[in-house]
């Protein structure tokens, strides 16, 4: 196997053995042959010029299997060859509407058993790319294409859908099989897709607005109630809504965890009694905090740390694309419906949960609620109450050096805000870091997917004090990542014109010498270095 796709990947070379994260060989392999599976697809796609309106059911599964593939979404060997399968059904079904020849491998490959996926999956890896450069864009813009499939995921589980979207998902996972594009061609279309991942988020961002309401300013209570409980992970609202549904009346409260937590921050959750806050910090906890959670788990998404113990494996339950070996995967039916009373009957069976914090923490602070304090903020900006923002969006993980952080959090001058989004916040989010004139210094705007409202909000201020340029704003970046949703949000915020984003706590190993360099260059993006010297570095940009 070979992965180099996240933060933590080994040596910040590639996992060659098993992955950090606790991918086995057999899985690497076959998540290999499901994403060249997708690129045969692609390629059908482009090539028969099909129009991307017409191919729903295709359209669907491919951001899907995309999903599945993401840092931690997915361990399961059985369920990821059974979308092997079924893909290639899916292709060869496509492959039959059109006219063309010499297709490329990838487009008319078959495989007779588990063997054959496995030795074709250790064929077309990362590896099968000898040229370092072009490995890397090619990497680098399918990374951000399956950050961008989770996003459209999810919104299109809530009905909005944007054709430009898939139809630039083809085309970008077929051009990663194209031997004739040059690298400044792959340089271009990574721009491209960060263009894309602009759209995906704002598709998202209406989904969720549309469905459930603008998020808004909320005190989150971190402690817990003595009854049974369900604990929800991931990214996924639907799941979300139809489980705090079902748990109606049966006595079964429900607590988010990690990725979850902005869940509270929407109106339409906020009608459920049963739905009493957050529970523990973000996903690497969850070892320590399943334990003492006492009840059931649900992943709707990433991130999936394998359990230790069987007895928590037991109380694990996945849905859509994430999976584990040994945990009930929930299917929804015809309807799109998920039937997550199996779960509900456990958690009656079970201790409520055991009180690890108390109080509460706030957050909801999306586009439209920042809006509506924006002459609050403008104020405090040109009284120069406001010196600085700090967008600190991102992941968080579970390596030491992530307590760089923690601590820059702490060293910012009490005239800076923080904004954030995604699991990052953790590593500052229970600081007590005050506020300036009643606004937070740590501003939530949700999940990693909220991203877009920070670049929002930017935008916003951009035109309220008349710039040019968003650079002008006294906004800096520093951007911590982990796994491919935060490769969508960099390449995002460089389509958008944000520079000199610093990203850490490395910079990613798919990055080669060159390609770094034209990161650098063209968007003078950059490592961190200590907390003091990056905290000076950045308070004294103009
Ligand atoms: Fe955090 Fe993991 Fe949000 Fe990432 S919970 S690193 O999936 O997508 O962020
Ligand atoms: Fe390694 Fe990350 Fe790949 Fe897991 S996802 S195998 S930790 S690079």
């Amino acid at each position: 196997m070979f992965c180099y796709q996240c933060q933590e990947t080994a040596k910040n070379e590639g996992c060659t053995v098993v992955g950090v994260c606790g991918k086995k060989e057999d899985v690497a392999k076959l998540q290999d042959l499901l994403i060249y599976t997708l690129k045969g697809i692609s390629e059908i796609v482009i090539r028969g010029s099909l129009d991307v309106k017409e191919l729903d059911e295709a359209n669907k599964n491919l951001v899907n299997s995309l999903f599945v593939t993401i840092t931690n979404a997915n361990f399961d060997e059985n369920a990821i060859a059974k979308e092997i399968e079924k893909m290639i059904k899916i292709r060869d079904d496509l492959r039959s509407r059109i006219d063309e020849d010499n297709l490329h491998d990838a487009a008319t490959f078959t495989v007779e058993s588990r063997e054959d996926m496995l030795r074709k999956g250790s064929e077309v890896g990362v590896l099968s790319t000898k040229d370092e450069d072009v490995r890397s864009l090619r990497e680098l813009v399918t990374y951000g294409v399956k950050g961008m499939a989770a996003y459209t995921a999810h919104a299109a589980h809530l009905d909005i859908e944007d054709m430009d979207i898939y139809e630039f998902i083809y085309k970008a996972l077929a051009f990663t099989l194209d031997d004739t594009l040059s690298v400044d061609d792959l340089v271009a279309l990574t721009l491209e897709t960060g263009e894309h991942g602009v759209k995906a988020m704002a598709a998202l961002d209406e989904a969720n607005t549309s469905t459930y309401g603008n998020p808004e300013i909320t005190e989150v209570n971190i402690g817990v109630r003595n009854n049974p409980a369900i604990l929800v992970s991931g990214h996924d609202l639907r799941d979300f809504e139809q489980l705090l549904e079902q748990t109606k009346d049966t006595g079964v409260d429900v607590y988010t965890h990690s990725e979850m937590l902005p869940a509270n921050y929407y109106p339409a959750f906020k009608k459920y009694d049963h739905f009493v806050g957050n529970y523990g910090n973000s996903w690497w906890k969850q070892i320590e905090e399943f334990d003492t959670f006492n009840g059931p788990i649900l992943f709707t998404t990433n991130c999936i740390v394998p359990p230790r113990k069987e007895e928590i494996r037991q109380r694990i339950f996945t849905s859509g694309a994430s999976g584990y070996p040994g945990c009930t995967h929930i299917t929804e039916n015809e309807d799109g419906v998920k039937d997550f009373s199996e779960i509900i009957e456990m958690a009656k069976t079970l201790d409520s949960p055991t009180e690890i914090e108390k109080g509460s923490i706030v957050g909801g602070f999306a586009h439209e609620q920042v809006f509506q304090l924006a002459d609050k903020v403008v104020d405090a900006v040109k009284s120069g109450a406001i010196k600085k923002f700090f967008v600190m969006a991102g992941c968080d993980g579970r390596m030491k050096s992530r307590e760089y952080y923690t601590e820059f959090a702490k060293e910012l001058p009490e005239d800076t805000v923080i904004l954030t989004a995604g699991c990052a916040k953790y590593r500052y989010n229970k600081l007590n870091l005050g506020d300036i004139g009643g606004i937070p210094r740590v501003l939530d705007a949700g999940q990693c997917n909220d991203s877009y409202s920070l670049a929002v909000i930017a935008l916003k201020l951009k035109e309220i004090f008349e710039l040019e340029d968003i650079n002008e704003l006294p906004i800096e970046y520093n951007i911590a990542w982990y796994e491919q949703k935060a490769v969508i949000v960099l390449l995002a915020l460089l389509y958008l014109g944000v520079k000199d984003i610093h990203l850490g706590p490395t910079l990613p190993a798919f990055l080669s010498a060159n390609v770094a360099n034209v990161l650098v260059d063209k968007f003078g993006i950059s490592g961190i270095s200590t907390v003091e010297e990056d905290v000076n570095e950045f308070m004294a940009e103009p």
